[in-house]
């Protein structure tokens, strides 16, 4: 019997991975502050807020491996970005590591890297340069991994994920693109390979302009099949005019670079 938990179901790579891993494990525990509608076969569901402590503790119960995309996605206030991806990622860490679950992937962010500039080669030794108190809160879900790893032998898979998303929307996505199919062969290779240890890896697919080189993580075995040059000549990308004195066209982080701070109310 084995179980793989999915936070953030209901978001939009929850739904899809809900699809794509269905059948994979015995069963796909399903978890999200949002409803999730039926429950279809080998599928639990379990609606909780990930800042509840008491309710990841059971969430977390029986489980083989967590696939953690819950929490705010996007910038915005502290005090939304300190429940759901600091104590929330907490949480999901400490319940993994009282109920004994050995290996996570951590839906990290490229806005992590963010403010690094456009064309700039990065690895996972690259400093971390957040662009966003939401990056800065997945900086933290990145060293708390590494600190679980460290301490307690839990093994990690931090995703920097770049975009993924359906398709290229924009000229910076044909360097940060990520295909649902990559996302979900990378999601496998991590649960199965034999020894993960804590790894930063890229979650980008194999696009002619991407800034981000996964030599250090090898051992994972991930190759990744998609390119975003399927959508270089998209009528869309082509007409996009760009000012290279721009924030969001100068750094990797593109528009996030470019926002501001979010003022809690
Ligand atoms: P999304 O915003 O569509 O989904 C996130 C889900 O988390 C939502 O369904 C939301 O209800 C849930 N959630 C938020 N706060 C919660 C809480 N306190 N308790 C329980 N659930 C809560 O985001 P998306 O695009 O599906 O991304 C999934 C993960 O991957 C996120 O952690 C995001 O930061 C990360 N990511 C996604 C990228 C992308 O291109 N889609 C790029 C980089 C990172
Ligand atoms: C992210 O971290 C977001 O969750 C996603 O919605 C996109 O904005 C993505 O980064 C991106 O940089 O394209």
């Amino acid at each position: 019997m084995s179980r793989i938990l999915i936070t953030g179901a209901a978001g939009g790579l929850g739904k899809v991975l809900r699809e794509s891993l269905s059948g994979w494990h015995d069963t796909l525990r399903l978890s999200d502050i949002s409803s999730m509608g039926e429950a279809q076969n080998g599928e639990e569901l379990i609606q909780c807020d990930l800042g509840d402590a008491v309710a990841v503790m059971e969430l977390v119960k029986g489980c083989d491996g967590i696939i953690h995309l819950g929490g705010q996605s996007l910038e915005n206030t502290f005090e939304n970005i300190l429940n759901a991806n600091i104590r929330g990622t907490y949480n999901v860490y400490e319940a993994a590591r009282q109920q004994g679950v050995k290996r996570i992937l951590f839906a990290s962010s490229n806005h992590v890297i963010g403010f690094h500039k456009s064309g700039e080669k990065l690895d996972a030794t690259s400093s971390m340069r957040p662009d966003s108190i939401y990056g800065v809160s997945k900086a933290y879900g990145e060293m708390l991994a590494s600190y679980y790893h460290d301490m307690f032998g839990i093994e990690t898979a931090a995703v920097r994920i770049g975009s993924c998303f359906p398709n290229a929307a924009n000229r910076r996505m044909l360097s940060t693109w990520m295909s649902y199919s990559d996302f979900t062969s990378l999601i496998k290779k991590v649960f199965e390979v034999d020894e993960l240890g804590y790894s930063i890896v890229y979650g980008v697919s194999d696009n002619p302009d991407s800034w981000w080189d996964n030599h250090l993580t090898a051992h994972i075995g991930w190759t990744p099949k998609d390119s975003s040059a399927t959508f270089a000549n998209d009528a869309h990308i082509l007409a996009q005019v760009d000012d290279p004195e721009d924030p969001a066209v100068m750094y990797q982080g593109g528009g996030f670079a470019a926002a501001g701070h979010f003022e809690d109310p």
